[in-house]
C-alpha cells in the first residue's frame, strides 16, 4: 500500500515540479491548450495596486526588454520576439525607444523597430511595452510635444489591441526634474492624448530619480484616470532594502507598480553579476505581485546584457548555452519556473 501511494502519487507530483510541468499556468506565455497569454488574460485593467486581467484575476507578468533599439534593433523581430516567448516564456516585450544618443529624436526611423516589435507581439499574443525611453533628456517636458505625436499615433495604429501597454517617460532625473512640477504634468498632458484615442490599455508612468521615487509619486498620484501604474526600476547590484522600502511605502499608499526595467548588474548596465541580491528582488516582487520586465537583449558584453559578446550579431534567435551571458541564462531559468524563488 505504502509503495503504491509512493509510485502513483507522490511521484508524479515529484516530476511535475522538478520538470515545471508543476508550474500555475498563469506563469506561461502559452498554456497546454496552446492558447497565448493574451488570449488568456485579455485586456489588462489595474484594480487597486494589482495588475489584473480582464476577468479580474491578479497577475504577475514577466518578460524581457530590448536594449536601445538604436544600436539592438536587430532583436526586435517576430524570430527572437518569439524564441523568447516559446524558449524563455516571455509574457511581455518592452521596445525601448531611447529619444537621444542616437535615438527617436535625432533619428525618427528607429520607430519602425517599435511597430515590428509591436506587430510581432500582436502575431505571438504577447504583451508589448512602447517604452518612451526619457534618459539623457532628463526632463520629459522637453519633447512632450514629440511624445503626444508618437503616442497618438501608436494609440491610433494598435490602440485596439489589448497587447498594447504604453510606457510614456522611462527615467526623468536630475534634482530639477521633480514629480510635482515637470513629471505629472508631463504624464497627465500624455496620457489625456492617449486616453482620446484609446479609453483602456494600460499606461505606465515613470516616476523621479530614474524610476526609483515611487513613494513621492504615491503621495500625490494621477487622479481620475483608469488604468495607469507606475514605474520602478532597480539594478540589483546598487539597490537594495532601501528601495524596497520606498516601494513598500507606496503600496502601502495603494500605489499600482510595474518594474518595467530593471538588471543583475550595477545601476551603469555593468559590473557583477549579483544573482543572489538578484534573487532577494525577484523574491520582493513575487510577494506583491509586482510585473516584471528584464534589462537586456545585447550582445554589447556587458552585464546585464543577456547574449555574450558579439552573439547573434544578425537578431535570429535560437540561441544555444554559449551565446548567454552569465545573466541570461539565469533570466532564462527565472522565466522557464526552472529556479525557484521563494
Ligand atoms: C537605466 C536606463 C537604461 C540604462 C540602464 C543601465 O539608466 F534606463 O537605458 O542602460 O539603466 O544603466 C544603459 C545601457 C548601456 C548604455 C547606457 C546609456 O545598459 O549599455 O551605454 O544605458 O545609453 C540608469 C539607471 C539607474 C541609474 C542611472 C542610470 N542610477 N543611467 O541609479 O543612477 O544614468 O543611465
Amino acid at each position: 500500500m505504502k509503495i503504491r501511494i509512493i509510485g502513483f502519487v507522490i511521484l508524479p507530483v515529484l516530476m511535475m515540479s522538478l520538470s515545471g510541468c508543476g508550474t500555475d499556468e498563469k506563469f506561461l506565455a502559452v498554456d497546454k491548450k496552446g492558447k497565448t497569454v493574451v488570449d488568456r488574460f485579455g485586456q489588462l485593467q489595474v484594480n487597486g495596486t494589482k495588475l489584473c486581467t480582464e476577468a479580474g484575476k491578479p497577475i504577475q507578468l514577466r518578460g524581457m526588454s530590448s536594449h536601445g533599439l538604436q544600436w539592438a534593433g536587430k532583436y526586435a523581430n517576430e524570430d527572437v520576439i518569439g524564441w523568447l516567448r516559446d524558449d524563455w516564456n516571455i509574457q511581455v516585450w518592452r521596445a525601448a525607444m531611447y529619444l537621444t544618443q542616437g535615438g527617436y529624436i535625432e533619428n525618427p526611423v528607429i520607430k519602425e523597430k517599435v511597430i515590428n516589435s509591436i506587430e510581432a507581439a500582436i502575431k505571438l499574443g504577447i504583451y508589448v511595452i512602447v517604452d518612451w525611453h526619457v534618459l539623457s533628456d532628463k526632463n520629459p517636458q522637453v519633447y512632450q510635444t514629440k511624445a503626444i505625436e508618437f503616442f497618438t499615433d501608436i494609440a491610433q495604429k494598435y490602440g485596439s489591441y489589448p497587447n498594447i501597454i504604453y510606457e510614456i517617460c522611462n527615467e526623468p532625473n536630475g534634482k530639477d526634474v521633480t514629480w510635482a512640477g515637470q513629471i505629472k504634468p508631463y504624464a497627465e498632458a500624455v496620457i489625456g492624448a492617449i486616453r482620446s484615442v484609446d479609453p483602456d490599455n494600460l499606461i505606465i508612468v515613470g516616476t523621479p530619480n530614474w524610476s526609483q521615487d515611487v513613494d513621492v509619486a504615491a503621495l500625490d498620484p494621477i487622479k481620475g484616470e483608469k488604468n495607469i501604474m507606475y514605474t520602478l526600476h532597480f539594478y540589483a547590484g546598487t539597490h537594495g532594502e532601501e528601495l524596497r522600502k520606498k516601494a513598500e511605502k507606496a503600496l502601502d499608499l495603494g500605489l499600482p507598480i510595474f518594474v518595467t526595467e530593471w538588471g543583475t548588474s550595477d545601476a551603469s548596465g555593468g559590473g557583477g553579476v549579483y544573482l543572489d541580491k538578484s534573487k532577494i528582488w525577484l523574491s520582493f516582487l513575487k510577494k506583491h505581485q509586482i510585473s516584471w520586465v528584464n534589462w537586456s537583449v545585447t550582445n554589447k558584453g556587458e552585464e546585464s546584457g543577456v547574449l555574450v559578446y558579439n552573439a547573434d550579431r544578425e537578431g535570429k534567435g535560437h540561441w544555444k548555452e554559449t551565446d548567454l551571458s552569465e545573466s541570461g541564462r539565469f533570466i532564462r531559468q527565472v522565466l522557464r519556473n526552472e529556479i525557484r524563488i521563494p
